[in-house]
């Protein structure tokens, strides 16, 4: 068995971020699919490991830790295998700032319109239509923050970095164009050029599977 298994579901935005965040360190993991229509992360079973009975969840075997949320999964994964975390604690702190920041309409926005778009929820359309300026008020923001870095936090790539592109990414999705947003293309593909970085619609499996 692998020190590690992700429990989570292929659509899923929050379990993208951990399963790239898997692949960009290259740590062996099992993946198993937690499945939602049919109720699986309201069993007992799946909140004995995620009080909240929500996707996705880290399993570190050897810890005996069981993770939620998935921007503290990076943040445990950026201290177990080494990468990641920024050079000093400063950095580490200014990645969990981004991280933070990230949490607020820049989720709400882009998650909650591309749902919409997908079939998958449904809001009134004033609501719908916050949503969308909450998205595109956060990637203008995120855009000028851009500008003149070439990451988000120090000089390399961080969880802030695998945390945000996780959101973003689902931008295509949501029918939102980042036409307008240059500085945060040009960061988008420095992303897509780490070396075993997945995109969203390839990165995670639609079965479970175990480790090679
Ligand atoms: N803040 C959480 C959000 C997790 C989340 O919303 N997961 C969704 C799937 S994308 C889920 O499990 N929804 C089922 C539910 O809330 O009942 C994170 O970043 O991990």
């Amino acid at each position: 068995m692998a020190r590690y298994t992700l429990h989570g579901m292929w659509p899923s935005g929050p379990t993208y971020k951990v399963g790239l965040m898997l692949r960009l360190t290259n740590t062996p993991h099992d993946y198993e699919h937690v499945d939602l229509r049919a109720g699986a992360h309201k069993a007992d079973a799946f909140l004995a490991k995620n009080r909240y009975g929500q996707v996705p969840v880290l399993e570190d075997h050897e810890q005996d830790v069981c993770l939620s949320q998935s921007s503290v999964i990076l943040d445990y994964l950026a201290d177990e295998t080494g990468q990641f975390g920024g050079k000093d604690r400063a950095d580490r702190l200014r990645a969990r700032e981004w991280q933070f920041w990230a949490a607020g309409p820049l989720t709400t926005g882009i998650y909650r319109t591309r749902a919409v778009k997908l079939g998958l929820f449904k809001f009134p359309d004033d609501v719908q239509a916050a949503n969308l300026q909450s998205a595109l008020g956060a990637l203008k923001e995120l855009d000028g923050l851009l500008a003149g870095r070439t990451w988000l936090v120090g000089a390399g790539p961080t969880i802030a970095d695998i945390d945000i592109y996780g959101i973003v990414s689902y931008s295509g999705q949501a029918q939102i164009d980042l036409q307008p947003f240059a500085n945060l293309r040009k960061w988008m593909d420095r992303v897509e050029a780490l070396p075993g970085f997945k995109g969203p619609t390839e990165c995670l499996p639609q079965a479970s599977v175990k480790a090679p």
